[in-house]
């Protein structure tokens, strides 16, 4: 799977590029990620402007259209296959589970970020891209929520994940529609905490049927709304009981 990452910071990646899962996964040839650097396609060719103020007047700048979009076409044509295009927005749908299987459906995904107020409307009408937003807040740009669709998305690439079992019993996958089991491991008792007996009994059959019941209490407990049932509101944060 190829990723294409335009950004206006392509610095930001070079950390998690040289990283981690993703390190290993590029390193077996299953994934490929370019940067490029949105400036490169100003057509300010002195200064290198890529953005400017808003019309009808307002606080911060507008990522300019005839600057986002060339990008955008000279990225899509340097390949035969143009790609599907994300844009990274706090106006997008929201990822979910459900639309990561959809993204790693796709053989190159071309990753747009923002940054400052916004794109000019027209980077939209023109290109259609597919907008997502990775939750209800507000970010300074798109890197952050890029990376993070890169993360949930390569976990799905045949391969990349060692255990080719493992992402189908993720928390939000198939055979997974709640949160996971609580895990333990050694040492076998610390600060006086020990482990659930049935875990360490051998007993296939009653860890599976243990686990498959911790699983239902944490998402009634924690996430009713994964249940469809009504969702409690959220506890305001404080160490939570132990068991
Ligand atoms: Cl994709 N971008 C920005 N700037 N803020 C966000 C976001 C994206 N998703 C949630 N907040």
């Amino acid at each position: 799977m190829r990723f294409d990452i335009l950004t206006l910071f392509p610095e930001i990646f070079t950390g998690y590029l040289g990283q981690s899962l993703l390190r290993r996964a590029i390193d077996k040839g299953l994934v490929e990620v370019y940067l490029h650097n949105i400036r490169d396609w100003s057509p300010d060719k002195k200064h290198k402007k890529v953005d400017d103020r808003p019309y009808g007047g307002g606080p911060g700048m507008v990522l300019r259209v005839d600057c986002v979009v060339p990008c955008v076409e000279a990225v899509q044509s340097m390949v035969p296959e143009p790609g599907h295009l994300v844009m990274l927005t706090p106006q997008g749908r929201r990822l979910t589970q459900a639309v990561v299987r959809q993204l790693a459906q796709q053989s190159r995904l071309l990753l747009l970020c923002g940054r400052y107020e916004g794109f000019d409307e027209r980077v939209r009408l023109l290109l259609r891209p597919d907008e997502i937003s990775i939750g209800d807040y507000v970010l300074n740009g798109g890197e952050v929520a890029a990376m993070v669709v890169i993360d949930a998305v390569i976990r799905l690439v045949p391969g990349v994940v060692g255990d080719p079992e493992g992402p189908q019993w993720d928390s939000f996958s198939e055979k997974m529609p709640g949160l996971e089991f609580a895990q333990y491991t050694r040492p076998r008792e610390y600060r006086g905490l020990g482990v659930p007996e049935v875990l360490l009994s051998g007993d296939h059959g009653k860890i599976a049927q243990w686990r498959k019941e911790n699983s239902l209490q944490r998402t009634r407990q924690r996430r009713a709304d994964l249940l469809g049932e009504s969702a409690p509101p959220t506890p305001p944060p404080q160490n939570p009981p132990l068991h």
